[in-house]
């Protein structure tokens, strides 16, 4: 480690990129507290990283504002003082066009990407700036950067990263916490386009036929790059795709 940085809070630890962020960081010596819905996932985690890392779990759903206060207030003291806040957990529902979208995905796109992620930042970043030590590196998505057919709110809520991120940047001004957006492209060994198509393994699996897509380790890698900088360097926003991947450009309709 080569910073002050010794406790990491991971959300959406228990898959995916989360649990290759946890593995990383884990791997650079943090005292982690991992949090995610579901706590078996969660101790089979613990059990991979101890005794090399110190773990804490938080069961949490971070919809529930009142539930992530209380379990972040319930902190035990030794990982009480985050120093670096990584904003995972999120998910795409549904690739209907807007027109054909079920509400409930959309509800459950924005409780969780957008208020779950202000939900946890509102708990934890006092704490960084009166310690005046601290990074929250958010996990955008390219899908906030390029509109693309289906992704409506999804891609909405990932742009409500980014920008929430930059304002962080803005207020942050005159602090020592730092505040990186990384906006992922396809990313494949994880669950994300299975909960995408809910369930349907088959046209998840699909996605990433024929092709090399990201790996959550890959964004890990640019997590612990982000935070192992130097002090007075802040990299605000981060953009990765694989190299298989573009973005697709305008489209016309023609008259018949
Ligand atoms: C998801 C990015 O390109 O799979 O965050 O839609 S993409």
């Amino acid at each position: 480690m080569q910073n002050e940085y010794r406790t990491a809070l991971v959300t959406g630890a228990s898959s995916g990129i989360g649990r290759a962020v946890a593995k990383q960081l884990a791997n650079e010596g943090f005292k982690l507290v991992l949090v995610a819905r579901r706590t078996e996932r969660l101790q089979a985690l613990v059990e991979e990283l101890e005794p090399k890392a110190s773990c804490h779990i938080l069961t949490c759903d971070l919809r529930d504002t009142d539930g992530v206060r209380r379990a972040f207030d319930g902190l035990p003291k030794d990982f009480r003082a985050i120093d670096v806040l990584v904003n995972n957990a999120g998910l795409a529902a549904g690739t209907e066009p807007a027109q054909k979208a079920v509400w409930d995905d959309w509800e459950e796109m924005i409780a969780t990407n957008c208020m779950g992620l202000s939900n946890v930042t509102h708990a934890i970043l006092p704490g960084m700036v009166e310690r005046n030590c601290g990074h929250i590196v958010n996990i955008g998505s390219v899908a906030g950067i390029y509109a693309y057919r289906g992704g409506n709110v999804y891609g909405a809520t990932k742009a409500f990263v980014e920008h929430f991120s930059r304002g962080l940047k803005t207020d942050l001004l005159g602090t020592a916490v730092r505040i990186s957006n990384i906006a992922p492209g396809m990313v494949g060994d994880c669950e994300f386009s299975l909960v995408r198509y809910r369930g349907d393994a088959e046209k998840a699996e699909a996605v990433y036929t024929d092709l090399e897509p990201l790996d959550p380790a890959a964004i890990a890698e640019c997590v612990a790059w982000c935070i192992s900088r130097p002090a007075h360097v802040n990299i605000l926003n981060m953009e990765v795709m694989a190299t298989c991947q573009a973005p697709g450009g305008l489209a016309v309709s023609r008259n018949e």
